[in-house]
């Protein structure tokens, strides 16, 4: 495992089932290979665990409601694995290998020397980390931010594998300070569904939840590569398939998980490997052609109704939506040929797909970054609960919007109180209860972090976890905008490229993972984590900390809290010695967290209450909003395609675990470019070709990745696509989108050329 230096490049198209053998296989080699072959298997059978193990750092995707014993996937383990190897960072380590030397290895090099163990600072002098203690590291911190002229040049970003304890610490501190310059993961992720979601039904998030996956009669997966990065959702489509619902899956690459899988926990399948179809029906659209496609169900159900009344569900329209009329014009306004032109699909595919949806009692769609990373996000997430509004998919069992969110813990951030554009009741209720007058002005995103960098404006970068340096867009830009930091500190598990780009002053603060034991003076201690269905449970980690001066997220936020806020009346020294000191302030201040403490100790944890689940929409209107937004044009201008970036099967966002994507059939190889034949043709490009990539931004400015290799794939014509985050380099700062503010990462427009 691990690039093979100098291995050659191999693609061979993939058609085997998802998961399975292959899968077993790969996280043997990856055990091995980290040295956790004898923890490992020990530390996995208390993964996902009602309370008593530590929740996967994994993907969101829910717990088995029904205590499934083996709920794991390959990818989980792999990271689970990566975060428990015996290798390690030492002072030896940095004192070895200067930062100019180490600036020179390759990302996977650097994460692959294993765990961090002390805090280090950078010396300018002699251009290397060396240790400093935990109290000079926190004084240097709040020294720094206590000399800032304005609680504003200083952002704090979070990564979504935040427990939900240190979360609330960490927005408490930057609100006492002074500022809400929160950006976190969420701008780059599922910000367009919050927004959409929140409009249209008044609550940021999907209203479903297991059991309504598993009752549901049909779903529609748009978007989101389910054997690589949700695996455990390939156990709800083989079950819905063994009960006879219909699966749509959207998607301009045809993936693994859209035809068929092998269920790792389920042994028979394992043993005789057998596998079950995972798909009744594939639609492949063009790059960011979703919502026209959405509007061709829509279209076809509103065309139906004129024979056949039941196509609608008319009393939930009336009882329930506003801005219905308006949409129907619309739908009707809407010609087939634009909707074909702009899907990229045909018409009678989209009629079978309505077909579907009008079959159907209960309904789920699920989506995610294929549907979020563009322009349009937005609009297009409403446009999807326009088409579940349409048939009263709300609101009752097995229907609903259903996001499939990122990082482990990425939407308990946000319940948590990461938000750059907070809200007044959230605010008033926070001033109350912490008694600190928290700013009202909106801070600063992903996006408007770095630029605020680059004009010196924000002068101290802290990163909760994460890889900001290479996450983010554009990133000679980026590495500009932290360079030009006064201070970068980077609380992280393992090293990484954003403490190898750093500012004039940089920290590395090393915490505890998931899975280790957080020994407290009141014992040991639990963190709480938000699955994408809403459900907080807690999470308990229990092997020995990489090293004993590693120090919990939580402590971390509270001594740099102390020392930024000398004065502060919040007790911070006094929450760290028992977290459930934590969670009866989170209980007080957050909406629906009431008996916080007993009810994340209930089995399965608790589920945040859902209004537009009940039916009540905390919309100004009352009700449940149709949009009624025009069609964006997403067809390629001539001999230019439209590229959208995405992780490889062996890659965790920016820790690659190897060169290979084995569901895409590719080895060796991440400087690749996914093609249509006719696209390769009509460049002269063959198979494994050297090429030249050049996107051109919005402000016309270009941006350039040479000699990557053309690999011919089932993708549509004018689309292609290739791995983050190396290809962020394509991504223009500026081009993020006006409906989210997200960086536009699933449509860059590029030109391939044979290489020059
Ligand atoms: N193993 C593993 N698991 C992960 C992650 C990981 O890196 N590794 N990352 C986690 C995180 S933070 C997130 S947000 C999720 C990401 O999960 P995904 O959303 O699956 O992430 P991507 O790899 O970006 O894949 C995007 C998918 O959308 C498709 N796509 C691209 N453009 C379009 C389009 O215009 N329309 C449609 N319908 N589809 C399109 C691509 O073909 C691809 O299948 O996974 C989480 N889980
Ligand atoms: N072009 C392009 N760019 C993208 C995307 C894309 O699809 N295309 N996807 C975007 C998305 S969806 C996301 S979510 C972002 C991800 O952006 P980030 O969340 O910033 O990046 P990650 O790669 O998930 O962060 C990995 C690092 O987290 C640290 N880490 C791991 N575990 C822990 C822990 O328990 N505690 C702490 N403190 N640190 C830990 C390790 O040091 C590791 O190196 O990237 C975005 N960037
Ligand atoms: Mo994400």
């Amino acid at each position: 495992m691990g690039p093979e230096p100098g291995a050659e490049p191999e693609f061979h198209p993939y058609h085997h089932p998802a998961a399975g053998w292959g899968a077993a296989k790969s996280v043997t080699r990856f055990m091995a290979r980290e040295g956790a072959l004898m923890d490992g298997p020990r530390a996995i059978m208390k993964m996902n665990h009602e309370n008593t193990g530590f929740d996967c750092p994994g993907c969101a995707w829910p717990d088995d409601t029904k205590g499934l014993h083996l709920d794991i996937c390959e990818n989980g383990i792999k990271h689970v694995t990566w975060e428990m190897t015996r290798k390690r960072v030492d002072r030896e380590f940095f004192a070895a290998h200067s930062v100019t030397e180490l600036s020179g290895w390759s990302d996977y090099d650097l994460e692959n020397e294993g765990r961090l163990t002390e805090p280090m600072v950078y010396d300018p002098d002699t251009d290397h980390y060396v240790p400093i203690s935990w109290k000079e590291a926190f004084d240097l911190v709040g020294r720094t931010l206590r000399a800032l002229d304005s609680p504003h040049r200083a952002a704090y970003y979070t990564s979504g594998r935040l427990g939900n304890e240190a979360t609330f610490l960490y927005q408490l501190m930057a609100r006492e300070l002074g500022t809400n310059n929160l950006p976190d993961c969420s701008n780059m992720c599922h910000e367009a569904s919050g927004r959409a979601l929140q409009a249209a039904l008044g609550t940021g998030k999907g209203t479903v939840d297991l059991k309504d996956w598993e009752t549901t009669d049909a779903l529609f997966i748009m978007g989101v590569n389910v054997a690589s990065n949700a695996p455990r959702m390939l156990t709800a489509l083989s079950e819905a398939y063994h009960r006879g619902a219909k699966i749509v899956h959207i998607n301009p690459l045809v993936e693994a998980g859209a035809t068929r899988a092998i269920i790792p926990h389920d042994f028979k399948d394992m043993a005789t490997f057998h596998s079950t179809p995972t798909s009744t029906l594939n639609l492949q659209p063009r790059i960011g052609g979703d919502m026209a496609l959405v509007r061709g169900m829509a279209k076809a159900i509103l065309e139906q109704s004129a024979s056949d009344p039941k196509a609608l569900d008319q009393e939930f329209i009336d009882r329930h939506t506003a801005g219905f009329d308006e949409y129907r014009a619309l739908c009707e306004a809407t010609p087939w040929d634009e909707i074909e032109k702009q899907s990229g699909v045909g018409r009678d595919d989209i009629l079978e797909a309505a077909r579907v949806y009008r079959e159907a009692d209960r309904s789920i769609v699920s989506w995610c970054l294929g549907v979020t990373q563009h322009e349009h996000g937005v609009d297009t997430v409403r446009e999807i609960v326009n088409l579940l509004l349409l048939r009263g998919n709300l609101g009752r069992e097995g229907a609903g919007p259903s996001p499939v969110r990122g990082h482990s813990n990425v939407q308990g951030n946000r319940t948590c109180g990461i938000d750059h554009r907070p809200g007044t009741e959230f605010l008033d209720r926070l001033a109350k209860v912490c008694k600190i007058e928290p700013p009202r002005e909106h801070g600063l995103d992903t996006v408007r972090t770095i630029e605020a960098m680059h004009r010196g404006e924000v002068k101290v970068f802290v990163g909760m976890g994460g890889n900001f340096a290479l996450a983010a867009p554009d990133t000679p830009h980026t590495y500009a905008a932290l360079r030009a930091c006064e201070l970068t500190v980077q609380v992280s598990t393992k090293l990484n490229r954003s403490h190898i780009v750093h500012g004039r002053q940089a920290l590395i603060l090393p915490c505890l993972g998931r899975t280790e034991k957080d020994h407290q003076r009141k014992g040991v201690q639990s963190t709480s984590v938000e699955d994408s269905m809403s459900m907080v449970h807690l999470s308990v980690g229990m092997k020995r900390p990489a090293s004993p001066h590693l120090l919990s997220e939580p402590a971390i936020v509270a001594g740099m809290a102390r020392a930024a806020l000398p004065g502060s009346e919040t007790p911070w020294e006094w929450y760290i010695e028992d977290y459930d000191r934590i969670r009866d302030t989170m209980a007080q201040a957050l909406d629906g967290f009431e008996d916080f403490n007993r009810r994340v100790r209930l089995p399965l944890g608790f589920r945040i209450k859902q209004p537009a689940r009940e039916l009540v929409f905390l919309t100004p209107s009352g009700r449940a909003e149709f949009s009624a937004a025009a069609l964006p044009d997403v067809v390629p201008a001539p001999g230019m395609l439209a590229l959208g970036t995405m992780r490889s099967h062996d890659q965790w966002n920016t820790t690659i675990y190897s060169d290979n994507d084995r569901y895409r059939g590719i080895k060796n190889l991440r400087t690749l470019v996914f093609m249509n034949e006719d696209d390769m043709r009509e460049r002269g490009i063959a198979k494994l070709d050297p090429v030249d990539i050049t996107s051109t931004a919005g402000d016309g400015s270009r941006r350039h990745l040479d000699g990557y290799l053309a690999v011919p794939y089932d993708i549509p014509r004018g689309c292609a696509a290739g791995y983050m985050p190396e290809m962020n380099v394509l991504c223009a700062l500026g081009d993020y989108s006006t409906q989210s503010d997200q960086p536009i990462m699933k449509h860059v427009k590029v030109t391939i050329t044979p290489a020059a």
